[in-house]
């Protein structure tokens, strides 16, 4: 295995208000609770730890009686929304600071969420750097939505059309530049469950997305054999975005918008480790871990593992 020669900076997110419901503030604790740390250092890395940064958490927002404001799996009526979309820019312009300065104190950004809207601000972070990023997102959804098309207004399915320049200034602005990614230098992995706004997106795009029919079809090396190869001849760094819920729930139970037929714990590990052989990942992000709906912390070990399977854990 090809273990990155630099130290790693795990930047904890505790933040959901971008999610369909509460509880995914809690992953970052789960996950160091599982064990990340000692993980990391048993695989020889020096890890440095930051504070969580202040967030807006929601506690004062009265979701009882602003119902306008409730994230909702609803029907998206006459006036598009953006669920929260003040504290979401306000979390994603924090987190992109110091992504960008982890990565230049030589540190690999490890970013624990937190709900999926957080890849907004690490990618605008690492998009500082790398002038032709490129992304991995591993999720069951394509979070391709827009103002236009969300069905929910929930932020953690535009993140990645913010992070291509598609959204709301708040968004897609952050750090000045969008888009920060281009389609070309984006491979989806997992896909299940997608609306009909991103199914054109996607077919009207240059984006890459390996459906779940794909991986049954040609198989989990195939697809990152092809993954890497695509990625490698075409970007000079690579961030890894990682959904739990794209792992079948019954490997992943704790997680906000489950979606059953998802890949499979061996095959998660697998992909991951071919990542770690092609040496090509700069930065990573494992998201929508919710302890409030786990079992036993499960999907948190689970993380744990895949964490040190990207990272370089071999099993002799
Ligand atoms: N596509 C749906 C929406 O936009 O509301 C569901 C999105 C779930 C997003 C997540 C966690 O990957
Ligand atoms: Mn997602
Ligand atoms: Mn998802
Ligand atoms: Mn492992």
């Amino acid at each position: 295995m090809n273990r990155l020669r630099k130290p790693i900076g795990v930047i904890s997110v505790p933040f959901d208000l971008g999610a369909a419901r509460r509880g995914a503030a809690g992953g970052p604790h789960a996950i160091m609770q599982a064990g990340l740390e000692a993980d990391l250092r048993r695989l020889g890395y020096d890890v440095h730890r930051y504070e969580p940064f202040p967030v807006d958490d929601g506690a004062t927002i009265d979701l009882g009686t602003d119902k306008d404001a409730i994230a909702t799996e609803g029907a998206n009526t006459a006036q598009s929304k953006l669920n929260f979309v003040r504290e979401v820019a306000a979390a994603n312009r924090l987190l992109a600071e110091q992504v960008a300065a982890t990565a230049a104190r030589g540190q690999f950004p490890l970013v624990l969420g937190g709900d999926h809207s957080i890849a907004v601000g690490t990618i605008a972070g690492m998009a500082d750097r790398y002038a032709n990023l490129g992304v991995v997102w591993f999720d069951a959804h394509s979070d391709l939505n827009t103002a236009e098309t969300t069905p929910s207004g929930n932020i953690h399915g535009m993140s990645l059309a913010a992070s291509l320049g598609l959204g709301p200034p708040e968004l897609t602005g952050i750090r000045g530049h969008a888009p920060k990614l281009k389609p070309e230098n984006v491979v989806l992995i997992g896909t299940r469950s997608l609306d009909q706004g991103e199914k054109e997106l996607i077919r009207a795009s240059n984006i890459t997305c390996y459906t779940m029919h794909d991986i049954d079809r040609k198989g989990i090396p195939l697809v990152m054999e092809e993954t890497i190869r695509k990625l490698s001849g075409s970007c000079d760094g690579v961030h890894l975005s990682f959904d739990a819920d794209s792992v079948d729930p019954l490997f992943a139970p704790g997680t906000g918008t489950p979606v059953r037929g998802g890949i499979s714990y061996r095959e998660a590990h697998l992909a991951l480790e071919l990542l770690c052989e092609a040496g090509i990942v700069t930065s990573a992000e494992f998201v929508e871990v919710n302890p409030a709906i786990d079992i036993r912390n499960e999907t948190a070990r689970l993380t744990v593992e895949l964490i040190a399977s990207l990272l370089g854990d071999t099993i002799l």
